[in-house]
């Protein structure tokens, strides 16, 4: 009797909740919500009538309150966007480096409906001087590195903030979105790392200068060298990267033809090929790359069909192109928070 199983999350931690989503079990370009990768700094919010109202102020013409209902009669937009975070990976630097040790996993993606940004602050008025829109979401706690208690906020500029595909989303897959995700109401930021797409929005401030808080200017930071912070730049758009999903890392195989399955995504135009290496990197291939002209924001699945009739071990490494002519690198860029990891993929395996 065939019985079912299914794909697990793995436990990064669980006070605050962070867990990865099973990716190398899920092939759709839309990930079940269940198997959504969690990141969270502070425990959730308590949720209550006030968590319907959303508070626009700071520069524009008409300060206001909007609640859910106002939201859901708005003009919306679905977007097939994915999230990933900027610590993706972090396991894979050497040196190694603080902070959650996710693989894989901290990447999931599906179709986002909500209201373009750019509507709401339109009708608010941004004023002349503005700069910045401030996010602010319904959880805090303490934050060790700066010894106070806050809530998770973070700004965008104004131009991204007014990009017509910055929405608030409130469904996930055509369903309201769930409370771990944001409900009822979260940013998504497409092109950005995930840190941009503020859960549990409950007020949003647009400002006349640099937005200075620790989610901005202490994380969600470059910081090339160990011991200073000479060199550092802001975590804002996505790398270009790639995943091999299947097979799994250090399996063993019969000889026979295989189908290597990954996906390919980028923050910065679109992919434009997916290469693989079974000889350490001396000789690439083609991958098949399944592009979706429909979802311009979307990984791509790709896959090849490797004939595996040679008994001994294998490294297969993967190296993602986009169209702004950015490639993974052989070493990622290392960094003292470990963000951005994207160094060519690499799988090992034996073929007996
Ligand atoms: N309010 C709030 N928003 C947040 C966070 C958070 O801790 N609180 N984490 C951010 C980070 S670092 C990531 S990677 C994504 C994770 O979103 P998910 O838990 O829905 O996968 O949410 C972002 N938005
Ligand atoms: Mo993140």
């Amino acid at each position: 009797m065939m019985r079912k199983v299914k794909p697990y999350l793995t436990t990064r931690k669980l006070h605050p909740e962070n867990q990865e989503s099973p990716i190398h079990f899920l092939r759709s370009l839309s990930t079940p919500a269940n198997y959504f990768y969690r990141r969270n700094h502070f425990s959730y919010p308590e949720l209550s009538q006030s968590s319907l109202w959303i508070q626009i102020g700071g520069l524009v013409s008409s300060p206001t309150f909007l609640h859910f209902d106002d939201l859901l009669a708005m003009p919306a937009k679905s977007l097939v966007v994915p999230l990933e975070c900027a610590g993706n990976k972090r396991a894979h630097f050497s040196p190694k480096v603080h902070g959650e040790q996710w693989e894989e996993g901290a990447i999931s993606q599906g179709k986002w409906t909500g209201v373009p940004l750019r509507y709401i602050l339109d009708r608010a008025g941004v004023l002349q001087n503005a700069k910045e829109v401030v996010f602010e979401g319904a959880d805090f706690g303490k934050k060790e590195d700066v010894d106070k208690v806050i809530p998770f906020k973070r700004s965008l500029p104004l131009e991204k903030a007014m990009h017509p595909d910055t929405l608030i989303a409130y469904k996930y897959n055509d369903q309201p979105l769930s409370f771990k995700h944001g409900y009822p109401f979260r940013l998504i930021v497409p092109n950005w790392y995930a840190m941009a797409s503020v859960k549990w929005l409950r007020k949003i401030k647009v400002i006349p200068g640099a937005f200075e808080g620790p989610f901005q200017t202490n994380d969600y930071v470059f910081y090339p060298r160990k011991k200073d912070d000479i060199g550092k730049k802001p975590v804002t758009l996505l790398n270009v990267n790639s995943a091999i999903q299947q097979p799994l890392d250090y399996s063993i195989l019969d000889t026979g033809t295989y189908k290597i399955k990954g996906i390919a995504w980028t923050g910065e135009g679109n992919i434009t090929s997916i290469q693989l290496s079974f000889d350490n990197g001396e000789t690439w291939v083609n991958a098949n790359a399944e592009q979706n002209a429909d979802s311009p924001y979307s990984w791509v699945n790709w896959s090849y069909d490797w004939k595996a009739d040679k008994k001994g071990e294998y490294t297969i490494q993967s190296k993602a192109t986009d169209s702004a002519g950015r490639t993974q690198p052989l070493k990622a860029y290392w960094n003292r928070k470990g963000y951005g990891y994207n160094a060519v993929s690499k799988i090992h395996v034996k073929i007996e």
